[in-house]
């Protein structure tokens, strides 16, 4: 092995053992040996496979360099590899030092996620990274991690486990596990503490933010900033430390002693209010916590145990949901790599009010120049003075330099006509909800803009179909349905109209990534996927006041149940005039007959608009919180006994199921009618858009989790007690439901048809 080292400079330490490289290993060597004959296939394959973990020697120095891409996660092969790599260059008698890095664009990306599934249906073994790490650890000459990228969860952990870290200035490192609801379970909780100090590796573990470089080297997780060639500078720094006695994280004690004890306390209390719901947060502080009172190894063992409790629950399972999730909305069946977007470099928005300021916004925070137009001088100088106060208390926390300030503000024209739309790649019209007023718009701009230019509305309802119907080009046009707060929410329903050109939907997938939103693609169809569902869900909020719960039993069970707000509350916020004039719109799809809540309509008219009118479902005070109304309770109770309705106690878990089920009854019709391309476009669209707890994985998730067959049943019940035109349940939802299926299943059925 010394040898080879030696001669070729390059050692094959494993072969890819993920299931991907299995067959292509098998193709190759089949194909290989028909063109090359028997003689020739070994040495082809080793040129043709990627090797996930390299050996190669500079003079005195071992470097290994983790290659697995695209972000070098530890998947099977890659620990193995590396412990192997460092038991040869500890055996090699001309290496002094070790160096570990990552190929490509980052060190380790932590742990492989797609295993913890795998271990958790039984298909793959419980594996522990700890032994792996610990023979790095365990390496008799320094080893030195040089970081670029980020290292992230098992990243940083393997990381820990060598004698140095040396950071590119750019990189981050962290310990995200949380965010997918683990704890970090290769000694992370262990060693952070005693690099960091216990009360910022609580934190790290417990919020799972990433730190930047400078940051890591001041708290000690780092050993120096390297400016330049990482690589070079790595071997340089392994050079000056080769022959001293290595220092082991695990021994590093000093940093457990002394501290303010009272950190775990607080950051319990603190992660029960940010984190409501959630046991990885609390899970990551009692480990952390246990670094401070066991030794190593038991340390060790108590963080196992936690991860393998938080692994084998729902939470996690839900969070992993989302975060692949996350990345499978961007993928478009039917829009292929090669469909390439139009470049935006300039774009244009039509009215200035809340929902175009905030869409100005976006593009100035992207570095995009945006007109934005206005029909009068007023209300133009208002939109962007709420521009400029949004930016001003960005600055006031801290959040923004008033140098960045300026510069977007800067990227922000405002004007009363069309001057330089003709210029723009993408114009996007946020005027009032109001088909008439819409169709005016797309008139003109369809004489103005170039051929080239992405035509996009900002409807949360209205028919895309019409609307690009008043162009003389409807394949340019396309719905962004912003979500309000529009520079704050994350999520972009784009709309596909009919006539939708390929390349404007990859264009409006492809910007609302570089806007740092989370895009989903919704067919066009009343309320899209988002508010289409919503209306049911609403209405059974509404119904259940009318029933007997009250206003603010309704919204606690929610919000109990994870969501940001719950849902008479959220009509609060986004007015009811609003829900009102919805409801109008959508008059047309409801069956005469089917009953429809009362109450709304008469707070609309007594004036009680939600929290902009100061009383709505409930009273708010000065600092918009919200008071119980007596006068709101006596008018439920007169309607519904004017209106017959029974009324009675309604438990927690019957609100709970009567508006949840209410979303996947509607969801799963959404999905059937091809609204929705997948489940998870529903669930991303749920967390992202409509304050979802990420933590249940959405609403079609959370329904595989209870049990498909459970959730029919209860929707059965539903159906027996309020009838079939609201709780008929949805077909699709029936059929998985009878043969066993879940959503998850579902979508996977449907991608591997699509990819067929
Ligand atoms: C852990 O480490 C537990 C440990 O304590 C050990 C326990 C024993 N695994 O995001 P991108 C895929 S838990 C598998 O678009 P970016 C991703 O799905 C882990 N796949 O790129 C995507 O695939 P596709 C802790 C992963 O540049 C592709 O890579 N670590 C992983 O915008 C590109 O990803 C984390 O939580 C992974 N670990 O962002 C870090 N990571 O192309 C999670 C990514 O098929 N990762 N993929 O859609 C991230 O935060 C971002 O991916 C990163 C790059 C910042 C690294």
């Amino acid at each position: 092995m010394q040898c080879a080292a030696r001669s070729s400079g390059r050692v094959m330490l494993n072969e890819p053992r993920n299931d991907f490289a299995r067959p292509v290993r098998k193709l190759a060597t089949i194909t290989a040996s028909l063109i090359f004959g028997h003689a020739t296939v070994y040495t082809y394959i080793r040129g043709f496979m990627p090797q996930l973990v390299k050996l190669t020697r500079d003079h005195d120095v071992a470097v290994i360099t983790i290659d697995n891409p695209p972000v070098n996660a530890m998947s099977p092969g890659v620990p193995e590899g590396i412990q192997t790599a460092v038991q040869r260059a500890n055996e090699d008698p001309d290496v002094k030092a070790i160096v570990l890095i990552g190929a490509g664009r980052t060190f380790i990306a932590g742990a492989d996620i797609r295993e913890f599934g795998k271990i958790v249906s039984g298909e793959r073994p419980r594996l522990s990274l700890l032994p792996y790490l610990r023979s790095i650890e365990d390496s008799q000459k320094p080893v030195v991690v040089a970081i670029h990228g980020t290292a992230l969860g098992g990243g940083l952990e393997t990381a820990m486990s060598g004698h140095y870290r040396v950071i590119a200035p750019t990189a981050q490192v962290g310990q995200p596990e949380v965010k997918l609801g683990l704890i970090p379970g290769a000694g992370g909780t262990q060693r952070l503490p005693r690099l960091a100090g216990p009360a910022k590796a609580a934190e790290m573990c417990t919020f799972g933010d990433p730190i930047t470089a400078k940051e890591a080297h001041d708290l000690g997780i780092a050993d120096s900033i390297l400016e330049g060639d990482l690589l070079a500078g790595a071997v340089a720094f392994a050079r000056r430390v080769a022959g001293e006695p290595v220092p082991r994280t695990r021994e590093r004690n000093a940093k457990l002693q002394n501290f303010d004890t009272r950190i775990f306390d607080q950051l319990r209390e603190l992660a029960r209010k940010t984190k409501r719901g959630q046991r990885a947060p609390l899970a990551a502080i009692d480990a952390v916590e246990a670094a401070t009172k066991l030794p190593f190894e038991e340390g060790c063992q108590r963080e196992a145990e936690l991860f393998n409790e938080c692994l084998f629950a729902t939470e996690s399972k839900a969070l992993i949901h989302v975060f692949f999730g996350e990345r499978t909305v961007a993928k478009v069946p039917g829009i292929s790599k090669e469909i390439k977007p139009f470049d935006i470099k300039s774009a244009a928005v039509i009215g200035a009010g809340t929902m175009g300021g905030g869409i100005a916004m976006n593009f100035a925070n992207a570095g995009i120049p945006v007109r934005v137009k206005e029909t009068a001088q007023e209300a133009l100088d208002r939109g962007i003075s709420t521009i400029r106060n949004n930016y001003a208390t960005t600055v006031s926390k801290g959040r923004l330099k008033q140098a960045e300030m300026d510069q977007r503000m800067a990227l922000i024209t405002p004007q009363l006509g069309y001057e330089g739309f003709a210029e723009a790649d993408i114009v996007i019209e946020a005027v009032f909800e109001k088909m008439l007023v819409k169709k005016q718009v797309f008139l003109e701009i369809g004489r103005i803009a170039k051929p080239t230019c992405v035509l996009a509305t900002n409807t949360s309802s209205l028919d895309i179909d019409e609307i690009a119907s008043a162009t003389s080009r409807p394949h340019m046009v396309v719905g962004t349905h912003f979500f309000s707060p529009a520079n704050v929410m994350k999520l972009l329903e784009v709309v596909r109209g009919k006539a939708t050109a390929p390349e404007v939907i990859a264009t409006a997938m492809a910007l609302g990534k570089r806007l740092n939103k989370i895009a989903v693609l919704a067919g066009n169809a009343r309320g899209f996927i988002g508010n289409r569902i919503i209306g049911p869900y609403l209405r059974e909020a509404q119904f259940l006041v009318e029933e007997g719960a009250s206003v603010e039993e309704v919204n606690q069970a929610l919000y109990d149940f994870g969501m940001a707000m719950g849902p008479l509350a959220v009509d609060d916020l986004t007015g009811l005039d609003v829900s009102y004039y919805i409801r109008q719109e959508f008059k047309r799809f409801e069956k005469p007959g089917v009953r429809q809540p009362l109450v709304p309509d008469l707070l609309v008219q007594a004036g009680r608009l939600g929290q902009k009118t100061g009383k709505g479902w409930s009273k708010y005070d000065q600092n918009r919180r919200p008071i119980p109304d007596p006068e709101v309770a006596q008018l439920i109770e007169k309607t519904a006994r004017e209106a017959g309705i029974q009324r009675r106690s309604i438990s927690q878990q019957e609100i709970v199921d009567r508006c949840i089920y209410a979303l996947v009854n509607e969801g799963a019709k959404t999905l059937e009618e091809g609204i929705a391309l997948r489940a998870v476009d529903i669930d991303i669209t749920y967390v992202y858009g409509y304050g979802f707890p990420a933590w249940r994985g959405g609403p079609m998730f959370y329904a595989d989790t209870i049990g498909l067959k459970d959730v029919l049943a209860r929707i059965q019940d539903f159906e027996r007690q309020h009838g079939p035109d609201l709780w008929a349940p949805a077909p699709l939802l029936k059929r998985l439901a009878e043969q066993g299926g879940s959503f998850e299943a579902y979508d996977r059925q449907k991608g591997s048809a699509a990819a067929d």
